[in-house]
């Protein structure tokens, strides 16, 4: 039996994963409109610590400035009567039409211009309510027309969006750091910076690469074919896990955001596992929010929604507990040592070793037995059949 979560787990949700209506490409909402203030209440009753928003989930666009501060108002207090904390905030660049070609790189450059003083409010907005995270997804920064869109020139204007965006911050003394949100597609036919990879790289062309980090989602890096857990091993190992977005999927297809394990739990319990027992020392290699980014299907009403926010928890939680006990069986201890799991951490050099060594080393080369090495099996099938075992509650 999983825990029940409490805030020292640090389960937080974005406002508009419960607050979805359910609106599709196909269908009217399922579901009315969820008020703020009851999701913080919900939530914080179901053991989260913290709720995430967009602007414009908090603040319907076009609000004047007193519809927006009481909006701002009653969600704080909310807030405090709760203790729930706002650990991240981010900026809708997407939804009006005024965004159909994109925020920071649209072709219009009123659009651009427009875009920067929206996300320079949100990002003061960020600060007051003690953020440490600004997560940016540009779901509509890309193009459907090879033609329509000059690439370099987008990646030159989002660079320079960034860049801005961090000299504000740093200006203000606000301490915020930033993380880019990778996706592949949908909205826009493609998006930039579409998987991890693509972002990592792009971060290290800014003007304060240490500003800038990565908010990884286990949908996005699956719908394009990727395995989310070594693309979050690669950002941990790049230290760019600022932040991350926990969600199912199921295979390369539209972004679907079901309920964290409810897709390749194979690859979540591997996830779980590096993200609570993969630091240097065997403790948790991340330790900001496990921020649930899904959707509560649309088939749900509003307890199936309260009953899926939970499931996330509940599932990361249960994950949590099958992973400690992967680790803590000796016989998963002797696959581990079999497969040489933990030789990769020995460097191939000793240590003043030179190439020149190696050149001279004949046991490396001429005399070493190839077919005999080549001939030994490594176990991973057993050791992956253990972590299976353990998943499923049978060790
Ligand atoms: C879309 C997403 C986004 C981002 C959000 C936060 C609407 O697929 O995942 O959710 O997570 O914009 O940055
Ligand atoms: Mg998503
Ligand atoms: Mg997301």
């Amino acid at each position: 039996m999983a825990a029940q979560p409490t805030p020292a787990d640090k389960f937080s949700f974005g406002l508009w994963t419960v607050g979805w209506t359910a609106r599709d490409p196909f269908g009217e909402a399922s579901r009315a409109d969820l008020d703020p203030v009851e999701a913080v209440n919900r939530l914080a009753e179901l053991g989260a610590y913290g709720i995430t928003f967009h602007d414009d989930d908090l603040i319907p666009f076009g609000s004047d400035n007193a519809a927006r501060d009481h909006h701002i108002a009653r969600f704080r207090k909310a807030l405090d009567s709760t203790g729930l904390v706002v650990p991240m905030v981010t900026t809708n660049l997407f939804t009006h039409p005024v965004f159909k070609d994109g925020g920071f790189t649209s072709n219009d450059r009123d659009v651009r211009r427009f875009a920067l003083r929206k996300v320079l409010r949100n990002i003061d907005l960020a600060a007051e309510l003690g953020a440490s995270t600004f997560v940016m997804w540009g779901g509509r920064e890309g193009a459907e027309y090879d033609v329509a869109k000059d690439i370099r020139a987008a990646l030159d204007r989002y660079r320079e969006a960034v860049n801005v965006l961090s000299q504000y911050v740093l200006d203000r003394g606000y301490g915020l750091r930033f993380a880019i949100e990778p996706k592949p597609n949908e909205p826009r036919g493609d998006i930039l910076l579409p998987t991890v990879g693509h972002a990592l790289a792009f971060i290290n062309e800014l003007e304060h690469p240490e500003m800038v980090g990565l908010n990884p989602e286990v949908g996005h890096e699956q719908m394009a074919g990727l395995n989310y857990a070594h693309g979050i091993a690669q950002a941990l190992w790049s230290g760019k896990l600022f932040h991350l977005d926990l969600n199912g999927q199921r295979g390369i297809k539209y972004d679907q955001d079901l309920v964290f394990g409810h897709g390749d739990v194979m690859n979540a319990f591997a996830l779980v596992d590096l993200l609570e027992n993969g630091g240097p020392q065997g403790g948790p290699a991340y330790t900001g929010p496990r921020h649930f980014d899904y959707k509560p299907s649309r088939t749900e009403d509003y307890d199936g929604v309260w009953a899926s926010a939970a499931a996330n928890m509940r599932t990361y939680l249960l994950l949590k507990e099958r992973a400690a006990a992967f680790r803590a069986d000796p016989e998963v201890q002797e696959a581990l040592a079999a497969s040489k799991v933990g030789e990769l951490s020995a460097p191939t050099l000793n240590e003043g070793e030179t190439y020149a060594d190696l050149l001279a080393d004949r046991s490396a080369f001429e005399d070493l037995d190839v077919d005999a090495v080549a001939g030994r099996g490594f176990g991973f099938v057993q050791l992956n059949q253990l972590a299976l075992e353990h998943l499923l509650g049978a060790r």
